[in-house]
């Protein structure tokens, strides 16, 4: 068999086995970081799992000025393959005229996700990340 066919083949058994996640992230009691007024705060999404090797950066959602409790509109997409590890690595920013804080970070398998109904709640060292179906 020629190897483009090999290819062709896997892509079609992928893609039957997929399944398409989408998700939004909220923010709940995130912490004070700046001097003055609060948190701008935004999300860089990381995917690993499903012989993809190392992390790949999904995208990231807009920042928000002083918001400890922002609710971005960035929607995430990606193909959901069952018992396939795929993790999701959320990194949460304060946005500074200088450089950006990292101010926590959590990670979630997506077969969890979807067996909870399409929700992860990630408690960091302060502050909560929710992650919803979109
Ligand atoms: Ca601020
Ligand atoms: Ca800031």
């Amino acid at each position: 068999m020629q190897a483009s066919l090999v290819w062709f083949t896997i892509f079609t058994l992928m893609s039957v086995a997929a399944e398409r996640v989408q998700f939004r992230i909220t923010g709940r009691n995130l912490p004070d970081s700046d001097v003055i007024h609060t948190i701008d705060p935004y999300v860089r999404v990381y995917y690993s799992g499903n012989n993809v090797p190392g992390e790949k950066f999904l995208g990231k959602t807009e920042y928000v000025f002083n918001s400890p409790n922002a609710q971005w509109n960035t929607i995430f997409t990606l193909n959901y393959v069952p018992g396939s590890n795929q993790t999701i690595n959320l990194k949460l920013y304060d946005k500074d005229p200088g450089l950006d804080n990292l101010i926590g970070q959590s990670s979630f398998s997506l077969d969890d996700y979807k067996n909870k109904g399409e929700k992860a709640v990630m408690h960091l060292d302060a502050g909560t990340l929710i992650v919803k179906k979109a």
